[in-house]
């Protein structure tokens, strides 16, 4: 097992791994921007290190830094939580160069999943519903007016070099395919200097349905369940829960399966998020696969009562997984807090927090690494807290949500929690009746 692990991250991720570290009899090393100085996970590591100005890529995201950290505390592990540079390749590679575990798959299996066409291609051969389209770019109007006859309208054509919504284009009618096409390309030549454009299904009010996935360096791997994310506003996850209200014992079995199919294809390592899509028939298409810890990791290890950062470090540390799959016992609903202004456009609220009182109470964890007199960085991402709830029934998990964050005090900052109240109140929130497209007429003016 590891001596000492450098958790090469911040906020409430970094104050996450070091937690498990202190349970497990591990040492933790912290690194920090200046703009850190103050922070809670600086507090609660064995050690710390400053390691650069407040930009991230002069800290965070600075591989030289972030070694020779490695180096003065003699660190022999590396977790790197989520964002910044857990889902680097190069990373990877190079804490290997030096000797030290990245604690996460390989880079190999890094850049397989890192690419949307390979990893499309990996679920292909490896029998997981993919999303109906074209097998690459398409070369001209005719080439596409073809594919997305055979595939049938409304189709939707991507930007290969886009993500997470940026250059997709839905075509409802064959009339339309060329001018959207031509306006498609334009658009990803001007956004990503690429235009190549394919072409999909268009899956209608889809549900954003991921499977958590484990597997061992024995080539075992097994499944956790779902985390339904479909409330979600400019593709950024704001409520995700388990189990999900869609879901059906049969389509859980077929997910889980397919999730443990697209793990085996690369004999991952580590734990992995399989995301999906769900039309409203319930058929499922493969979306892509996250190599890293998620944010909302917490709701699925309050149903499973396992804890997914531990089984992380074990699996790093050549320990073989010792459960099958995993499913939920009772609800639980994850709310994130962000430092953001929900009456004006949730653009950032970045400040010092000037008091503060966090939720508690049977069922209810708050993860996060503010207190009353931290001051909110402009730097970095603006989540600030996550509120998870567990219950018996999701009646009683939303109960005890709408209490949560009626006790959850902060001032100073506006954040998300008046979106969170009005929503835990929703009809169609309640009644589990909700898609991707749920926040598009959701305001909060009315
Ligand atoms: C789709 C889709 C419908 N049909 N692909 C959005 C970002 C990227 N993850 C893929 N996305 C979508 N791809 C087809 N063929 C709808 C979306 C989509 C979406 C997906 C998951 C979560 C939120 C979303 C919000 C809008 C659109």
């Amino acid at each position: 097992m590891f001596n000492k692990i450098l958790i090469a991250n911040r906020g409430e991720i970094a104050l996450r791994v070091i937690r498990t570290c202190r349970e497990m009899g591990i040492k933790t090393v912290a690194v920090y921007s200046t703009a850190d100085r103050e922070s809670l996970h600086v507090r609660f590591a064995d050690e710390a290190v400053c390691i650069g100005p407040p930009q991230s890529s002069e800290s965070y995201l600075s591989i030289p830094r972030i070694m020779a950290a490695v180096e003065i505390t003699n660190a022999d592990a590396i977790h790197p939580g989520y964002g910044f540079l857990a889902e680097n390749a190069d990373f990877a590679e190079v804490c290997s160069e030096y000797g030290i575990k990245f604690i996460g798959p390989t880079p190999d299996q890094i850049r397989k999943m890192g690419d949307k066409i390979t990893a499309k291609e990996t679920m292909i051969k490896a029998k997981v519903p993919v999303i109906p389209g074209s097998d690459g770019l398409i070369r001209d109007t005719k080439h596409g007016k073809k594919i997305a006859s055979d595939i049938g309208y409304p189709v939707i054509l991507k930007a290969t070099a886009g993500g997470g919504g940026k250059g997709m284009r839905a075509v409802w009618d064959e009339k339309d395919f060329e001018t959207a096409w031509n306006m498609a390309r334009q658009e990803a030549k001007a956004a990503f200097g690429n235009d190549g454009i394919y072409v999909e299904k268009l899956i209608e009010e889809p549900r954003h349905i991921e499977i958590q996935v484990a597997g061992d360096q024995f080539g075992k791997v097994i499944h956790l369940s779902e985390r339904d994310c479909s409330i979600q506003r400019r593709h950024q996850k704001l409520v995700e829960e388990t189990p999900s209200p869609f879901m059906t014992p049969e389509l859980r079995d077929a997910m889980g399966q397919a999730a443990i199919l697209a793990a085996e294809a690369i004999n991952y390592e580590g734990v992995g998020t399989v995301e999906f899509l769900v039309d409203k028939y319930r058929n499922f298409y493969f979306m892509e696969m996250n190599t890293r810890i998620q944010v909302e990791h917490p709701v699925t290890e309050e149903v499973t009562d396992h804890d997914l950062i531990k089984e992380m470090v074990k699996i790093a540390a050549g320990e073989r997984l010792q459960s099958g799959n995993l499913f939920p016992t009772g609800h639980a609903i994850e709310c994130r807090i962000n430092a953001e202004d929900v009456y004006n456009g949730f653009r950032p609220s970045p400040g010092k927090i000037t008091s503060f009182h966090s939720s508690k109470g049977h069922g209810v964890r708050v993860d996060t690494h503010v207190y009353a007199g931290y001051t909110i960085p402009p730097y970095y991402d603006s989540m600030i807290a996550k509120i998870i709830c567990r219950a018996p029934t999701r009646n009683e998990c939303i109960t005890k949500m709408e209490r949560a964050l009626d006790e959850f005090i902060i001032e100073g900052i506006n954040t998300t929690v008046p979106f969170h109240q009005k929503l835990m109140k929703d009809e169609n929130f309640r009644n589990g009746d909700f898609h991707t497209g749920f926040l598009n007429n959701f305001n909060m003016k009315d």
